[in-house]
């Protein structure tokens, strides 16, 4: 088999370039090891950037978001018993995030590849990417039992922490950049309205809840956990009492309890790959980079990448300089540090830490405070939150 552009992974980045790649005339073909379900099903971001929703929308995958997704100006961050709003578009010159699931975006765009777009493999796990360093890389990969090999021009390996890619890029120029907490998050899904219609972030003395959301009817729900929880240690009455204790307010706000349909545990993390580039093959979104959830990065950080090797891949067709294509490393960097620095400064906000002391506790008090009173320090959450511009 042979393509212009390798894809490894169909998560949200690898569907997204396939298809930004599809609209601009280059073809390619993307290998996923799991199933169609798996990947439609597994429930992970829930917030989109403004940037995120544009790319989308000018991508022509954006109807049914601008349908279902949810608009939010504002969060609520939310310690002793306080509640403070914070204005999004009113910090950052009209920006504002969408609510709009990871699974629906993937939906979404398989959807549109499999009915437009070139050849999208379900079933098809990527062994190695080989040759990285010539002009024609290789990925031997397995399909449905067979043996193959994808030749191509560029490869992108967008197949997640976990995959394969990041493998082919020598050790000697490798360089890792890693965090692990003591803490990880308990995360539920309730068939329930939403107790608020903004997101909650809420600090307390025995952890962070996050209240999120799927749909007007669905609830989306964290837990700080201590690293390692297995989440069936906990029961369902168990997890509301203790939302309703970290979510508690001084005034006569409730949370609504519901029936639990699905619960999970999620390590948390900080890792950045240098280089992203080796040769001819990128690597793009989680393959690369880790946040921490509390940023709301991942998936958008993801996006980033994409837009920028597709940018560069058109580029250098239309003139035929690879300067935007060797620019892509530092490109990327730029914002994944950015949003490195944000997920880390945002967990370190909003989790107790097993060991924390009673000093570190004022401070996370006195960081809090003066985000509520000073305008400056709201708009620095604000601009960071709603995402850094993609040019
Ligand atoms: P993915 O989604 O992990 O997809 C990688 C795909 O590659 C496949 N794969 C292979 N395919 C072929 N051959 C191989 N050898 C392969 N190895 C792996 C995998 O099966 C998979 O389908 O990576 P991608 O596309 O880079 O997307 C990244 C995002 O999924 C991730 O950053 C976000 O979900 C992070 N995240 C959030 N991001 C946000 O922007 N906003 C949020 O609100 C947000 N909330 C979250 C999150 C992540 C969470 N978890 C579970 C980690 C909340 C949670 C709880
Ligand atoms: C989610 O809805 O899953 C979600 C929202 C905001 C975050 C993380 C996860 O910061």
């Amino acid at each position: 088999m042979r393509t212009t552009v390798g894809i490894v992974g169909a998560g949200p980045a690898g569907l997204l370039l396939a298809r930004l790649l599809h609209t601009a005339g280059i073809d390619s073909v993307v290998l996923e090891s799991r199933d169609r379900a798996y990947v439609e099903q597994r429930q992970r971001a829930g917030i989109l950037e403004q940037g995120t929703v544009d790319v989308l929308r000018a991508a022509g995958a954006g109807a049914r978001m601008d349908r279902e997704g949810l608009r939010h100006d504002g969060i609520e961050l939310r310690w002793a018993g306080r509640r403070h709003r914070v204005d999004l578009p009113a910090l950052t010159g009209g920006r504002s995030v969408t609510v709009y699931a990871q699974t629906e975006v993937c939906k979404d765009l398989i959807a549109l590849q499999l009915e437009e777009g070139g050849p999208l493999l379900f079933g098809a796990e990527a062994l190695a990417v080989e040759d990285a360093g010539t002009a024609r890389p290789r990925i031997p990969f397995r399909h449905q039992g067979r043996a193959d090999v994808l030749e191509c021009d560029y490869v992108v390996g967008c197949d997640g922490f976990w995959g394969v890619s990041r493998k082919a890029v020598p050790a000697a120029l490798s360089r890792t950049f890693e965090r692990t907490y003591p803490f990880g998050w308990l995360g539920v899904l309730a068939d329930v309205a939403p107790s608020h219609d903004e997101l909650v972030y809420a600090r307390h003395d025995r952890g962070f809840a996050l209240l999120s959301m799927r749909s007007p009817s669905v609830s989306r729900l964290y837990l700080q956990v201590p690293a390692g929880t297995d989440a069936e240690s906990w029961g369902d009455d168990e997890i509301w009492a203790e939302l309703e204790r970290r979510f508690a307010t001084d005034d006569d706000w409730t949370l609504e309890r519901g029936p639990i349909t699905q619960k999970s545990v999620t390590p948390m993390r900080s890792f950045v790959h240098e280089p992203m580039r080796h040769g001819r093959l990128f690597l793009a979104g989680d393959a690369a980079h880790i946040v921490p959830p509390t940023g709301a990065k991942g998936l958008n950080l993801a996006v980033g990448d994409v837009v920028t090797f597709a940018r560069a891949l058109v580029h250098r067709r239309e003139t035929g300089s690879a300067d935007l294509l060797d620019a892509y490393a530092r490109t990327c960097l730029g914002r994944v540090w950015q949003a490195e620095r944000f997920s880390h400064d945002m967990t370190a906000l909003l989790h107790r830490a097993p060991d924390a002391t009673p000093f570190e506790d004022r401070l996370q008090l006195a960081r809090l405070e003066r985000i509520a009173s000073s305008r400056a320090a709201e708009a620095d959450l604000a601009e960071a939150y709603t995402g850094f511009p993609l040019d």
